[in-house]
């Protein structure tokens, strides 16, 4: 089956993060692709990836990037998808640049920022699942079940020294 989701990261330092957003959709059986676009080393790429992923038959683009954060606003720049920003957790400033990078879009280009780092990460995933699960019903049941399992572990075993 086609990616209907497409995992775009600045770096393959980036992985160690985006593999969340990987494990989320794989987990709710989502098809997805991943690959390294970099706004800054390989800017025509970015271009080309934007503007060809409708037509590939991408719905949702999901894009990691840390520090001068660009990616996934100049992916929104290029496309009419929904692009859903992950800042990565930087080694200078713990990710604070990448959140700023990503949020701070001038209106009229929307960018769904997320939490910075791994809970971002898996978020972007689910999210991207939810917004594909407005138009298919199973995968819609499959998000339902997935929050279902969470909300019963937290009851299930409400003893924090239990793991
Ligand atoms: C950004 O610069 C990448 O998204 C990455 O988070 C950061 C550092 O990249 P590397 O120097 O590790 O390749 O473009």
């Amino acid at each position: 089956m086609a990616a209907a989701v497409g995992i775009i990261m600045g770096s393959k330092s980036d992985w160690p993060t985006m593999q969340y957003t990987a494990e989320m959709l794989d987990k709710l059986q989502v098809e997805y692709e991943v690959k390294v676009v970099s706004a800054h080393r390989t800017p025509d790429l970015l271009f080309d990836y934007a503007k060809e992923a409708q037509s590939r038959g991408l719905k949702v683009i999901i894009a990691g990037a840390g520090g001068a954060a660009h990616l996934p606003g100049m992916v929104a720049s290029q496309t009419a998808l929904p692009v859903l920003g992950v800042p990565v957790k930087s080694r200078a400033l713990n990710g604070l640049d990448s959140l700023l990078s990503i949020v701070q879009m001038p209106g009229g280009v929307a960018v769904g920022t997320l939490a910075i780092g791994d809970a971002g990460a898996k978020n972007a995933g689910l999210l991207a699942a939810q917004i594909l699960g407005t138009h298919d019903q199973d995968l819609q049941q499959r998000v339902e079940q997935f929050r279902q399992e969470q909300t019963d572990d937290v009851l299930e075993q409400p003893d924090p020294r239990n793991p």
